[in-house]
């Protein structure tokens, strides 16, 4: 039994709601974090999900941002004839080149720290060399909660509920702007939860569209970055309160369509704006937690399959990159109802 919120043991010199050592098994530092949720039962279960054989891709396509923010790097795609090389054949090779943020992606326990303690899941101390692995080198120092490691437990394999804000704001005739620092609250979330007829069973990836990819889809890259030039971007209330929600839903995972599933900037509790390194969702789900976030999903079609199908849950299935010390990956998320 996973306890809530209330009654996480505490961990010395941490704030409330440090899940540090709750999955640790046979005295080995856990990776995982909240996947260990995904138990055979649950997966068992998100299969009776699978009713009209039809599957949606959830991915944007990496280079969807020309130029993504905070000097991140987009995708280079170099394509390469066979005829001048040795193989001397008819044939193409490419080779892709980018920031594992740019576009539709999971954040990995490594990807930000709690920054009092400058520690990540399970407390552990992490450099750029301990992190750059290698093949037949992987963790030599410690076990790092990077993505790779998600192939040694067959990948995530869930329940997924589907939140449609963008849909529900719409008919609501609620103004909202995706690149600004509009909020969805944990009412929102319940509220459409109603109205959709879903409930949050233990093990869910729960799944939030809010239209910010949808925004940037298909427009130029001036209008991109005017919209995202700012570093003001729609998401998820960032507040303890909002983190204890979300622990005591016992979410396997959490993702959507925003640039970092919470509002930037963070909003101190004294109502001032922070800097980014004060996002509050980051530190509670990734360092504390170890709750994997998705972001930039690509959540239009699931939108519409939702609603043609009149239903918002469904198996979900994602795999990381295998790249040992991957920090950032692509999903190779799909909905299949
Ligand atoms: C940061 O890294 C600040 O945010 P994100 O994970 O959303 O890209």
């Amino acid at each position: 039994k996973v306890p809530d919120w209330d009654d996480l043991p505490e961990v010395k010199g941490m704030p409330k709601g440090c899940a540090w050592g709750v999955f640790d098994k046979d005295g080995k530092k856990d990776v995982y974090g909240t996947l260990n949720l995904l138990t055979p039962e649950i997966i068992k279960s998100a299969y009776s999900e699978l009713k009209d054989g039809v599957s949606v891709s959830l991915n944007w396509p990496i280079g969807a941002i020309e130029t993504p923010g905070f000097s991140r790097k987009g995708l280079v795609h170099k394509v390469m004839s066979f005829v001048d090389t040795p193989l001397a054949a008819h044939g193409y090779d490419d080779e892709i080149e980018f920031n594992t943020q740019c576009s539709s992606q999971w954040d990995s326990l490594c990807h930000f720290h709690h920054q009092e303690s400058k520690s990540g899941y399970n407390g552990v101390q992490t450099s750029v060399e301990a992190l750059t692995q290698t093949y037949g080198n992987e963790d030599k120092d410690q076990k790092l909660p990077t993505l790779n490691h998600w192939h040694k437990r067959g990948g995530l394999v869930a329940r997924g509920v589907f939140i449609d804000f963008k849909l529900y704001a719409d008919e609501e005739g609620r103004s909202f702007n995706p690149y600004n620092d509009d909020k969805i609250t944990v009412q929102d979330i319940e509220a459409i939860a109603k109205k959709q007829g879903v409930e949050f069973k233990k093990g869910d990836v729960i799944i939030i569209r809010s239209g910010f990819t949808e925004g940037l889809t298909g427009v130029s890259a001036q209008k991109q970055g005017e919209l995202m030039g700012s570093h003001r971007t729609c998401g998820v209330t960032g507040d303890e309160a909002t983190a204890k929600w979300f622990w005591n839903k016992h979410f396997a995972a959490v993702a959507g369509d925003m640039i970092a599933f919470e509002h930037i900037p963070p909003k101190r509790p004294d109502g001032s704006e922070g800097q980014v390194s004060e996002l509050v969702l980051h530190q509670y789900f990734l360092a504390l937690f170890g709750m994997p976030i998705g972001e930039l999903w690509d959540l239009k079609a699931l939108s519409e399959k939702c609603k043609e199908l009149g239903r918002y849950s469904f198996l979900l299935t994602s795999v990381p990159l295998n790249v040992p010390g991957g920090i950032g990956s692509p999903p190779n998320a799909l909905a299949v109802f």
